[in-house]
């Protein structure tokens, strides 16, 4: 094959000048690449924005430390089985489910908050409506409609995404991103940035490794040579393998 028809085979899209970036919503202000004083304005917003958000979420964090309550944030691909890990740690923590709040992140539906709920545990569903991440403001509106008295762990399930969530902190302790081997092997090293802001990484899944072709050990050590400090699991949320490790190191 020439050099021509490989090139032709592998096209890269790149943004043109003059087009309009519009990447993911935030519900605010968008890059703009038209000529004159316009981007320099937009750029400033965005960044007013992140930086907001980074305030309100040391307000959370510090709302948390003042009351005793742990808090993680769950992060990961659409169906990489945040939900269910979730609900699994639910029904194993059943005793305690009144110090649980469960915080489900969703675009539109109650699904997910609806599925954690069965299981007992105290629940609120947010939408996101646009967006695709929480934030850290949207943690703090569900806060003031719950009562807390007796919650010393709040788990959030993030929107399903590898990409938006990563930029925003929400004023948890930890987070915790969920990958599975549906996802192929490229996932981790595709979305560095998600990995690199991580504690913990579960590998999901487990059970369709072999059906999948995909070699669990080389996702580990993708993830770890993005973050060294990364904490691993490796789980079958179906066949409750790896559950019992995540939540005794988590001291639930
Ligand atoms: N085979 C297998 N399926 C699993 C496992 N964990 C979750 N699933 C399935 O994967 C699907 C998606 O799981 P969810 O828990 O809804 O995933 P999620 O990450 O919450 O998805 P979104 O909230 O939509 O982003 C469901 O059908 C689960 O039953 C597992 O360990 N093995
Ligand atoms: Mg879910």
């Amino acid at each position: 094959m020439g050099r021509k028809d490989e090139e032709k085979k592998r096209t890269i899209i790149t943004p043109d000048e003059g087009e309009h970036h519009h990447g993911h919503s935030h519900g605010h202000s968008h890059r703009h690449s038209h000529p004159h004083s316009s981007e320099t304005i937009d750029i400033t917003l965005e960044e007013n924005f992140m930086d907001r958000n980074k305030s309100l979420a040391r307000e959370n964090l510090e709302y948390f430390d003042s009351q005793g309550i742990r808090t993680i944030n769950i992060l990961g691909s659409v169906g990489s089985g945040k939900t269910s890990l979730i609900e699994a740690i639910s029904q194993k923590l059943a005793s305690r489910r009144d110090e649980i709040l469960v915080i489900a992140g969703d675009v539109t539906t109650t699904i997910d908050a609806d599925r954690i709920a069965k299981h007992g545990v105290k629940t609120i569903q947010v939408n996101t409506g646009v967006e695709c991440h929480l934030d850290a403001k949207l943690i703090k509106k569900a806060l003031d409609v719950v009562d807390l008295s007796s919650t010393k762990i709040i788990i959030i399930e993030n929107v399903g995404n590898l990409i938006c969530p990563a930029d925003f902190p929400l004023g948890s302790h930890l987070r915790l991103v969920v990958v599975s081997v549906t996802e192929g092997p490229w996932m981790i090293q595709k979305h560095p940035v998600m990995f690199h802001e991580a504690d913990i990484l579960v590998i999901n899944k487990i059970d369709l490794a072999e059906v999948m072709e995909v070699d669990v050990n080389q996702l580990e050590q993708d993830a770890t040579q993005i973050n060294p400090n990364l904490k691993v699991f490796r789980t079958s949320v179906r066949n409750d393998i790896g559950i019992d490790e995540i939540i005794r190191y988590l001291e639930f």
